[in-house]
């Protein structure tokens, strides 16, 4: 074990100090060459966590490893699709980029957008983004318009827009953006020096499980077992576990409130060629999973807590010495109320400043 994890850091082709972003390390992996401008923020390279909590709970002699892509330069996965997107944009000619979002497109849409000189567009649903994002897409200078509807509303007229003009659209259904976050699943098999058993991931539009899908299928070698693809979505936005469209998703887990996912057709085709499966997990599963993970030190988003949910829900289908992956798709840091509303933590407030009476709440 120990000597494995001395070997794939060295199997790395850059040093953790100078890593160059996803896009030159993975180059030859990409849809780029010498004329496409790498607008870059160092995205990539994430760790992979063992998780002692999460084996111990699994049990069977299983390794359940943490990809922890909140980490990432804006805090979402979304970075990995967004320096591809916005590079090739950029390469194209184009001014501007629109997106739809949750929260996580438009915050890395912007930073990326803004790096490259671009100008981005985002609508976003009024009333269901979480703070930490709202105040990226402003600080990194897009225009943002909150519709008085949900991300599907949003998501149709960003299409119908940049179908009009001469603007790019920047949600998952740009094939860029794919490229870019099958790097995840480059660093996974490259950390682990094999591909998982399983991997258990977020479904909101379902992009993530696509390119995590085609990175294990281009980067693992030939003859290697590919992993089954689990997908979660909330039960109450869950249209890829019962073949439905949601017309009001809702869920606790903003990032993944979208009823009806533009990568539907490749997101079933994911689960048959990988022999996974689509569940779902109801908010207190989340919340709870959200909490644990805490608890080991690891602060991630609601909506990346389901996938450890979605884990723990399958402990007794799970083979003996599995390696698993759970990935965390954003970081507990956009999201603090859910945090400060979710916790067991002791928290007293207005307390008098005395060494006694501080002394004696705290039992000494
Ligand atoms: C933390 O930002 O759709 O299944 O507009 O932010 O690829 O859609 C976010 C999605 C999982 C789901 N975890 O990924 C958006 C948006 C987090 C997310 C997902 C999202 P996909």
């Amino acid at each position: 074990m120990i000597l494995n994890t001395i070997k794939s850091k060295f199997s790395r082709k850059f040093k953790k100090n100078n890593w160059p972003g996803l896009i030159e390390a993975y180059k030859s992996h990409l849809p780029v060459d010498s004329k496409t401008p790498i607008i870059t923020l160092k995205e990539g390279n994430t760790p992979l966590i063992f998780s002692e909590k999460l084996s111990k709970i699994i049990g069977n002699d299983t390794q359940i490893y943490l990809k922890y892509d909140g980490l990432n330069p804006t805090g979402s996965f979304k970075d990995r699709g967004m320096t591809m997107a916005i590079s090739k944009a950029k390469e194209e000619g184009c001014e501007a980029v629109i997106c739809a979002s949750t929260g996580n497109t438009s915050a890395s849409a912007a930073a990326y957008a803004t790096r490259g000189g671009l100008k981005s567009y985002v609508l976003i649903p009024d009333g269901f983004v979480a703070q930490g994002k709202l105040a990226q897409a402003l600080m990194y200078g897009a225009e943002v318009l909150s519709i008085k509807g949900n991300f599907d509303d949003a998501l149709k007229i960003v299409q119908d827009l940049s179908n009009k003009f001469p603007i790019t659209l920047v949600n998952s259904v740009n094939p860029y953006r794919i490229e870019g976050q099958k790097t995840a699943a480059f660093e996974i098999v490259d950390d682990l020096s094999c591909t998982p058993d399983w991997l258990c991931i977020p479904m909101g539009n379902a992009g993530n499980i696509t390119a995590y899908w085609k990175g294990f299928q281009e980067y693992s070698k030939k003859n290697q077992k590919l992993p089954k693809m689990m997908g979660f979505q909330a039960s109450g936005s869950a249209p890829l576990v019962n073949n439905i469209i949601v017309k009001n998703p809702d869920t606790i887990a903003t990032a993944i409130r979208i009823g009806n996912p533009v990568n539907r057709e490749k997101a079933k085709v994911v689960k048959k060629e990988s022999k996974g499966d689509f569940q779902s997990v109801t908010d207190t599963e989340i919340i709870e999973s959200y909490k644990l993970l805490a608890k080991e030190g690891i602060f991630c988003e609601p909506a990346s807590a389901a996938s450890v949910a979605g884990l723990i829900k399958n402990k007794n289908r799970i083979k003996k010495e599995s390696t698993i992956v759970c990935v965390l798709t954003g970081n507990g840091l956009k999201d603090p109320d859910c945090a400060i509303k979710n916790n067991d933590a002791m928290f007293q407030q207005n307390i008098e400043p005395s060494l006694k009476n501080i002394s004696k709440k705290l039992g000494y």
